[in-house]
């Protein structure tokens, strides 16, 4: 059994605004997170000098968004002296941690700052040195005593563990991307994984690079107690670049997704479409319940 998310019909839901240097071009890939009655939107844009700097928009309904004039969180560092890429928010206790690209001459990567507001930003910096690396993304509480985290050495959907937030170890690639498929090319993590009776319900992007470069979305399963297990996998996209506002962009043919949220029985699925606006998907619950089932 296949399932397909439902485009909102209010998309695109956040767009670039042309008086904001910052935004003025590209508004894209957002983490979202429910807290307080709240939706939380961090999400990646960029202006005239290129540089991706974070932007913080809040919402009651998950649909409607208002945002900051400036942005939150932009480069601080020599490891992201290009810009600061693709958040994914995780709470962990009561500190939420955004887990980024740093993108500079270097290369690309993995960096974490944390907060308490959304609006303030402690920097943690590079989390894994001297190493390619991105879509990250962890896990919201320890397993089996380490905290656990996803990250993407290409091409493959990578985790790692640690005992501190600091310090990671134990690399190990938990999936590939599937030759003859819609992600044969790389394939990273969508937003952090969701906890269910059947497993982390974990959203996931796969590339598929020929005749024509494009991003689509589908969902990987993996078991509770050790997430190195891969339950089940997406045969079929679960959204794919359809509308024009996918089609045509900054980056054309793309669907990229930071964040999944659970919500008056649906998920929530929040995705940057070419690269350019940021747009929502939606699909009940029940639904991807039957889907790990089957
Ligand atoms: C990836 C990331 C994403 C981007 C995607 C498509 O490598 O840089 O931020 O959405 O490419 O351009």
């Amino acid at each position: 059994m296949e399932i397909r998310l439902t485009r909102h019909v209010l998309n695109p839901i956040l767009s670039p605004v042309s008086n904001h240097h910052w935004e003025s071009k590209y508004v894209f890939n957002c983490a979202v997170i429910k807290h307080n009655d709240l939706f939380h939107m961090l999400y990646r844009a960029q202006g005239e000098d290129m540089v991706s700097r974070i932007g913080y928009a809040v919402s009651t309904d998950g649909v409607r968004f208002n945002r900051l004039e400036r942005p939150v969180f932009g480069p601080g560092s020599k490891s992201e002296l290009f810009g600061v890429e693709d958040p994914r928010v995780t709470r962990i206790n009561n500190r939420f941690y955004m887990l980024y690209t740093g993108y500079s001459p270097e290369g690309v990567r993995i960096s974490m700052a944390s907060s308490t507001d959304f609006i303030l930003w402690k920097r943690h910096g590079v989390v894994i040195p001297d190493i390619n690396n991105k879509d990250a993304a962890l896990f919201p509480e320890r397993i089996n005593g380490k905290y656990v985290m996803f990250h993407r050495i290409e091409p493959d959907m990578y985790l790692a563990y640690s005992d501190d937030l600091v310090n990671w170890s134990d690399f190990i690639s938990i999936a590939k991307p599937r030759e003859g498929y819609w992600d044969n090319l790389k394939i990273g993590v969508g937003g952090p994984p969701v906890k269910t009776p059947h497993g982390w319900l974990v959203l996931y992007h796969g590339v598929e690079g020929t005749p024509k470069p494009t991003y689509r979305l589908g969902f990987i399963l993996l078991d509770l107690e050790d997430p190195r297990k891969v339950i089940k996998r997406s045969e079929e996209p679960v959204l794919e670049p359809e509308e024009d506002w996918e089609i045509y962009g900054g980056v054309p043919n793309v669907v990229f997704s930071d964040a999944m949220v659970l919500h008056d029985d649906h998920y929530y699925i929040y995705y940057g479409a070419a690269d350019n606006h940021i747009a929502l998907a939606t699909i009940e619950a029940s639904k991807v319940d039957r889907w790990m089932r089957g």
